[in-house]
């Protein structure tokens, strides 16, 4: 996999990606991340990148044309401009923005099937819309609340993609258990001690039946996520088992909740 970033503080990209999994998935030679500075691709003497907006308000807009020329530089005019066409996504082309859909476990999935994705990152009060019209193929947030900038954002995209790659994590089996892997939250995990400030682990994870407690994580997942994300239940992917272990949880909040009507 080929990331391309392009943002106006490549700086920021140096530590994250000089750690952890991203780092050993680029000493593997399992992805490249090449990361471009903006103003490189400004054509006037200042390399001037961003611009007051039409219609007045505040602040400053990112100038379309160093992205556009940036863009078609990496990708070839042809492309871009085919991709625009067809609407079929060769290489994603992903503007960072609060304004965008929210990214979710299944696009990082659905990018992970491609060979290069290039990021754009906005700042500012935004970039110029000729942007989105010209070479972007996806518009894409990590999450209601604002970001000064994207650059953060495309991190955690770069990120979550990456791990998702063959031979980049070690254990397969944790990827399949990963919170949101199977649309619900991961289950709660112990080590050693057994018992800490007078809190043990549940008995269970102790039995060596291995049933046992593939069952009680189950639950515990489904607790747990009733309990912190509900609204992720909708779309899970639910057994009757689990549909009857959820039915029961509700049942016991409206008793505790009404115990006269018990
Ligand atoms: Cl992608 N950009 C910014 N600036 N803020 C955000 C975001 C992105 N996602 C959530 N907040």
């Amino acid at each position: 996999m080929r990331y391309d970033v392009l943002t106006l503080f490549p700086d920021m990209f140096e530590s994250v990606f000089g750690e952890s999994i991203v780092r050993r998935a680029i000493e593997a030679g399992r992805v490249e991340i090449h990361v471009h500075n903006i103003r490189d691709y400004a054509t006037d003497k200042h390399h001037v990148t961003d611009d007051l907006p039409y219609g007045g308000g505040g602040g400053m807009v990112m100038k379309a044309e160093p992205i556009v020329l940036a863009v078609e530089d990496l990708l070839g005019a042809d492309l871009v401009a085919r991709q625009k066409d067809t609407g079929r996504v060769e290489v994603p082309v992903v503007v960072l923005t609060p304004a965008g859909r929210t990214f979710d476990q299944r696009i990082a999935h659905e990018y992970g099937r491609h060979e290069r994705i290039v990021l754009i990152c906005g700042r500012y009060e935004g970039i110029d819309e000729r942007v989105s019209e010209l070479v972007a193929t996806d518009h894409l947030s990590i999450g209601d609340y604002v970001l000064s900038g994207g650059e953060i954002a495309a991190m955690a995209v770069i990120e979550a993609v990456t791990r998702l790659l063959p031979g980049v994590l070690g254990d397969m089996r944790a990827i399949v258990d990963d919170s949101h892997a199977q649309g619900i939250l991961e289950y709660p995990q112990y080590t050693r001690p057994s018992e800490y400030r007078g809190q043990e682990v549940p008995e269970v994870l102790l039995s060596g039946n291995h049933a046992l407690v593939a069952r009680w994580r189950r639950e515990q997942a489904l607790r747990r996520t009733l309990e912190r994300r509900p609204d992720l239940l909708a779309d899970a992917d639910l057994g009757e088992a689990d549909r009857r272990y959820l039915a029961r949880l509700c049942d016991r909040e409206d008793e505790d909740r009404n115990p006269q009507r018990s």
